[in-house]
C-alpha cells in the first residue's frame, strides 16, 4: 500500500457519549474497549493505514488517560515516516471558552492544529463504526468526479433510515440531503438501490457520516460561509448541496453505526457468527491495536460454543456460548455465560492478592464459581462473587444503579464493580 500525503483524516471521537453510558463514565468513546481487546478508536485509525493514510486526528470531548495510553502505547511510526495519530481534546482558548458544540464545530477549532500539514483531502470519519473500507477507493472516486464533497454513502431499510442523513443522487452526484427524515417523510426519498438491495428492503441511500473535502473548502466553509454552523449533518452537508458539487461513494460491505449501547453489544457478539459480517481474519485488512505479550488463553472443562476468547483469559466456566471473551478474563468454575460480552482486567491478581481477598471475603477479579449471565457487557476490572445470576433480557426496565446500568434489556455492569456472592439482577 502506497502512503500518501495528498489527504489526512480526521476521526470524530465522540461529543459527550451519553448514549454508550456507562461504558463512557470514565474514559472517552474512542477509547471504549471492542471486540475483547481492540478499542473503538483502532477501528477508523486501522481503515486508514489499510488505506495508506497515515496522519490523524483524533477528536474527543474529553482526555481520558486510557486513550491518551493507548494512542501513546500503540501507534508507533519510525522516525523517518511522516505518520502521526495525535489526540485533540476539547480545549479552552481565549477567543473560545466552550467545548466542542458539534462536529463541524469540533473540526472547526482544530483547524488551527490541522493547517501546518499539508494537504489536498481531509478525510472526515466517525469514530464509531464498525467496518473495513478502502478509502483509497473512495478518493479516486473523488477526483475521478471533480467533487469538491463526496460523502460515502449505503443503502439502508425503513426502520434506520430515520436514523441516518438520506440523500438522493443523480450521475453520481447527490442532488437532495435530508438529516434524520421523520418516518412519514420517508416515501419522498426513495432510491433506486438496485435489485440485491431492493429485494433487502434497502431502499434509502444513507450518509455513512464519512466524508472527503478539498481542504481549501473545508477551510473556507468552517472560517467564512459557515461560520456559526456546529454540525456536518444538520448544517454543513445540506447547505452544500446546490452550492458545490457533492459526489455519492456507494458502498456496499459491511457497516454498523455502534453508537448506542444496543448496536454495540449487537456489533460485539456478531463476532460469534460462523462467518462474521466484519473480518477480524483478513490478512490484507488487519485491525491494529495494542500489543500487550499475554499468554495463551487456557480453558478448562469448558463446553464452548461460538466464542471469541481473547489472549491471557482463564476460563473454568461449566458452559460460554455466544460470548465474546476479553484479555485476561477469568471464570469460575461451574459458571454458565450466554450472549455475554465480558471485557476482560487490566492487571492480574497476585496469589497475594487472592489470599488477601478471600481472606477479607472480597470476590476476587473477573467471574466467580456457579454464576449465572446472560444478554450482558461486563465493564473492565468486575469482581463477580460467587452464585451471581445476571439476567438480562426485555423483562428488565431500563435503569441506572451505582454497580450496572439496564438500557434495552442488556445488563451493563460497570467498570470495577464489586458483585458480592449470591448477588441477582
Ligand atoms: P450521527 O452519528 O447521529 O449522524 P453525530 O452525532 O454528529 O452524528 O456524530 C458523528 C460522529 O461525530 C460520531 O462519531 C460522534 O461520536 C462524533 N461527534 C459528535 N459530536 C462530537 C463532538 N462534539 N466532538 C467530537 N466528535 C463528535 C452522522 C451524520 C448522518 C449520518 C450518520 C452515519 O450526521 O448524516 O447518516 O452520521 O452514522
Ligand atoms: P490495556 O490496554 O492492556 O487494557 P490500559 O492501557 O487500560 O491496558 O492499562 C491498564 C491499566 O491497568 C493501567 O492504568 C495500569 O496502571 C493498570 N494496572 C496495571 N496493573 C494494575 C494493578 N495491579 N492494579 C490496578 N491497576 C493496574
Amino acid at each position: 500500500m502506497s502512503i500518501t500525503k495528498e489527504i489526512l483524516s480526521v476521526i470524530l471521537g465522540g461529543g459527550a457519549g451519553s448514549r454508550l453510558y456507562p461504558l463512557t463514565a470514565s474514559r472517552s468513546k474512542p477509547a471504549v474497549p471492542i471486540a475483547g481487546k481492540y478499542r473503538l478508536v483502532d477501528i477508523p485509525i486501522s481503515n486508514c493505514m489499510n488505506s495508506g493514510i497515515n496522519r490523524m486526528f483524533v477528536l474527543t470531548q474529553f482526555n481520558s488517560a486510557s486513550l491518551n495510553r493507548h494512542i501513546k502505547n500503540t501507534y508507533h511510526f519510525s522516525a523517518f515516516s511522516s505518520a502521526f495519530v495525535d489526540i485533540l481534546a476539547a480545549e479552552q482558548t481565549p477567543d473560545n471558552p466552550t467545548w466542542y458544540q458539534g462536529t463541524a464545530d469540533a473540526v472547526r477549532q482544530s483547524l488551527r492544529h490541522i493547517a501546518p500539514f499539508d494537504s489536498e483531502y481531509v478525510l472526515i470519519l466517525s469514530g464509531d463504526q464498525l467496518y473495513q473500507m478502502d478509502f483509497q477507493d473512495m478518493l479516486d472516486n473523488h477526483k475521478k468526479s471533480g467533487a469538491d464533497i463526496s460523502i460515502a454513502t449505503i443503502p439502508v431499510g425503513d426502520r434506520d433510515a430515520p436514523e441516518f442523513g438520506i440523500l438522493k443522487e443523480e450521475n453520481g452526484l447527490i442532488s437532495s440531503f435530508i438529516e434524520k427524515p421523520k418516518k412519514e417523510l420517508l416515501v419522498d426519498w426513495v432510491s433506486d438501490t438496485g435489485p440485491e438491495m431492493q429485494a433487502k428492503g434497502r431502499n434509502y441511500l444513507a450518509s455513512m457520516g464519512i466524508y472527503i473535502f478539498n481542504r481549501e473548502l473545508l477551510f473556507d466553509y468552517l472560517q467564512n460561509d459557515y461560520l456559526e454552523a456546529t454540525d456536518f449533518g444538520k448544517e454543513i452537508i445540506p447547505q452544500s448541496i446546490g452550492k458545490c458539487k457533492v459526489a455519492s461513494y456507494q458502498y456496499d460491505g459491511y457497516w454498523t453505526d455502534i453508537g448506542n449501547i444496543h448496536s454495540f453489544f449487537e456489533a460485539n457478539l456478531g463476532l460469534t457468527d460462523e462467518i462474521p459480517e466484519f473480518n477480524l481474519f483478513d490478512n490484507n485488512r488487519s485491525i491494529y491495536t495494542r500489543a500487550r505479550m499475554l499468554p495463551p488463553a487456557k480453558v478448562s472443562g469448558t463446553t464452548l460454543d461460538r466464542t471469541v476468547i481473547a489472549e491471557g483469559s482463564i476460563i473454568n466456566a461449566a458452559r460460554m456460548e455466544k460470548c465474546v471473551v476479553g484479555i485476561r478474563s477469568r471464570v469460575g468454575h461451574g459458571s454458565t455465560v450466554t450472549n455475554t460480552y465480558i471485557m476482560g482486567s487490566d492487571y492480574y491478581e497476585t496469589l497475594s492478592d487472592i489470599a488477601a481477598d478471600q481472606s477479607n471475603g472480597i470476590p476476587l477479579l473477573g467471574i466467580g464459581n456457579n454464576c449465572f449471565i446472560q444478554n450482558a457487557i461486563l465493564d473492565k476490572n468486575c469482581r463477580i462473587g460467587d452464585n451471581v445470576t445476571i439476567n438480562g433480557g426485555h423483562h428488565l426496565e431500563n435503569t441506572d444503579q451505582p454497580l450496572y446500568t439496564i438500557k434495552d434489556g442488556i445488563i451493563v455492569i460497570k467498570k470495577g464493580a464489586i458483585l458480592p456472592n449470591g448477588f441477582a439482577i
